[in-house]
């Protein structure tokens, strides 16, 4: 394969870093418990010194706080939980000064369910609101509540039907998630025209892009009076699998590019759109990321999250290192010469990378945390760096139920046991497998809630923050944190982790995970070891033995040996 030209002018986010804060467990600044705006301004320096270009912020809108914030009720406005409008223009002005960009969530599948519109939708049958939401008599035949008299079979993704009764108009609303989540009907003219003004009034006020929220499941497939068709039946489960009618439905291109039309054109040399997309294709990806077709950036995909799941997230099995390998290799790949990768392993839905992917034994916890990061930050994509995974920070150690907090996991938990499952099979899934896992406090120092608040913090600080915080890494140059500031140093500096090609070695091999990117006569090897044997890196790759040592997570040693957790970028 010829090396690949340096492009005229690369988009700006092939060379960024992005930075997620889920603010309810960054920093807490007025002792309540719950982090906010005041702490994510205490903590630029943070993120300063980290290096990375762009925060992304998870939702601080006005919200009944159902799914923590995912659920709004006003778009337009902060929630006083998290601070006030002013705090965010702050934000966006300390960003700016610091040559940062913000990025904010757009959740617009659905809204809450005390959102004004829902409320007016909800007021009578002859709403001019009531098609700004999917409402639906019961399946014909049968009465309202009736067992099996939701509109179609669906799975909800937080468990039970997808159909919630209003006992008022004797019609049901759809949500994807929660009941406390009426999916807006993105059919609606209207609806689109509202999600488009309130877009523009965010960029006005100085907002550098979005984040959006599953937004290919905006489209639904709907036929022409209006029928939403049953899905194929879910094993072990009352309810089918609602995917082929919401997943990457009809209009979501349309919708996109129209989207880009009302919101985007003219700004979108300094914006940074990526869609958050459940369930999307390779060759879905490469449509939604083509430039030429205008929709987003980049997609969050998630098929290297979902390898250890069996059906369902709460069935988990041990991932195998090889299908991790195939699944980036596609995705490498898929987007080469078309598109463009979003690249993580965590944020606030999935469990801690260093445990999951890891290990976060005490023996291994920092050189696996280390070489996730270097394995992820050598691909050709877009890397988001999660709060906490900086300092390698990793699951909790829940106890009962009572210790949870989030509603997929509570709802999951609630229906499971309703059907008869084992209280503590299910609870040993959720300690695995549950969002709250991410949501612990950021760990800023070894005080008694970690330096994230002087009150009781919303859920739990990790007990483990004693050893495992900022702190103590900020000036320790073998930390995760060091490590992490390195990594996003080389990309900044080097054309050739940014842009260059990629190319995957020994396919086959279990543990060593090993590429190439290649850029106008430039090849950096990478070689991780993603388990806790040795490898004969002198007889796998023998080119490896001689090369530079541009940056390891080990110190250096005997070349020809792949230390167990090992992670070596090399100039060949
Ligand atoms: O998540 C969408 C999504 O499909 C999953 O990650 C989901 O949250 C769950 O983990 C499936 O098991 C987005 C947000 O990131 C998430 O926090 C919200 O709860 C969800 O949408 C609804 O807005």
């Amino acid at each position: 394969m010829p090396d690949k030209p340096i492009p005229a002018e690369p988009p700006w986010w092939t060379r960024a870093v992005v930075y997620q804060v889920y603010p309810r467990s960054f920093q807490d600044s007025d002792g309540d418990g719950v982090g906010d705006l005041g702490g994510v301004l205490q903590r630029l320096d943070h993120l300063a010194d980290l290096g990375v270009d762009v925060l992304w912020l998870s939702p601080v809108y006005p919200s009944p706080q159902a799914d923590n914030g995912y659920d709004i009720s006003d778009y337009t406005d902060v929630d006083p939980l998290f601070g006030s409008l002013e705090q965010l223009d702050e934000l966006v002005a300390a960003l700016h000064d610091r040559g940062m960009k913000l990025v904010m969530d757009l959740v617009v599948n659905h809204t809450s369910d005390r959102h004004p519109w829902f409320l007016e939708s909800r007021s009578s049958t002859d709403s001019p609101k009531r098609d700004w939401y999917w409402w639906r008599p019961p399946r014909v035949g049968m009465a309202p509540g009736e067992p099996g008299a939701e509109p179609t079979n669906w799975h909800s993704f937080f468990s039970g039907s997808t159909w919630e009764l209003d006992e008022a108009s004797g019609e049901y609303f759809l949500h994807l998630f929660d009941r406390r989540q009426p999916d807006l009907n993105w059919e609606n003219p209207e609806v689109r025209q509202a999600v488009y003004a309130m877009m523009r009034w965010w960029l006005d006020r100085g907002v550098d892009g979005f984040r959006m929220d599953v937004i290919n499941l905006i489209s639904k497939d709907v036929g022409p009076d209006g029928e939403l068709h049953d899905g194929p039946p879910l094993p072990g489960l009352p309810y089918g699998d609602a995917s082929a009618s919401v997943v990457c439905g009809p209009r979501v291109h349309e919708f996109l590019q129209e989207m880009h039309r009302e919101v985007v054109a003219g700004h979108e040399a300094t914006l940074l759109l990526v869609g958050e997309m459940p369930g999307v294709t390779v060759e879905q990806a490469r449509l939604f990321t083509d430039p030429a077709r205008r929709e987003v950036d980049m997609v969050f995909q998630f098929e290297h999250v979902q390898l250890d799941h069996s059906g369902s997230k709460f069935d988990p099995h041990p991932l195998r290192m090889r299908d991790l390998k195939a699944s980036f290799g596609r995705w490498q790949t898929g987007l080469a010469d078309v598109g463009w990768n979003s690249l993580y392993w965590d944020n606030h839905d999935q469990p801690r990378a260093v445990s999951r992917f890891g290990d976060d034994s005490p023996r291994y916890r920092r050189d696996s945390a280390t070489c996730l990061a270097t394995l992820l930050h050598l691909h050709r994509g877009t890397p988001y760096v999660y709060q906490g995974e900086e300092l390698g920070m990793a699951n909790a150690p829940f106890g009962s139920i009572d210790g949870f907090r989030d509603v997929e996991s509570l709802n999951h938990y609630a229906q499971a046991v309703a059907h008869g499952a084992d209280p503590e099979e299910v609870l040993a899934a959720l300690r695995r497998m549950s969002r709250d896992n991410a949501r612990t406090p950021v760990q800023w120092n070894d005080s008694p809630h970690a330096g994230f608040t002087t009150g009781t913090p919303w859920i739990p600080v990790n007990p483990d923050h004693g050893e495992w915080n900022a702190a103590a890494q900020r000036n320790d140059p073998s930390s995760v944190f060091a490590h992490h500031r390195r990594l996003i140093g080389l990309r900044h500096e080097q054309p050739v982790v940014a842009l260059g090609d990629f190319t995957m070695l020994l396919p086959d091999h279990e543990e060593v995970y090993a590429f190439t990117r290649r850029l106008d006569g430039e090849t950096l090897l990478v070689v991780c070891n993603l388990g806790g044997s040795i490898h004969p890196l002198g007889e796998l790759l023998p080119e490896a033995v001689g090369a530079e040592l541009v940056l390891g997570n080990l110190g250096e040693e005997d070349p020809a040996v792949l230390r167990p957790w090992e992670a070596r970028v090399l100039r060949v």
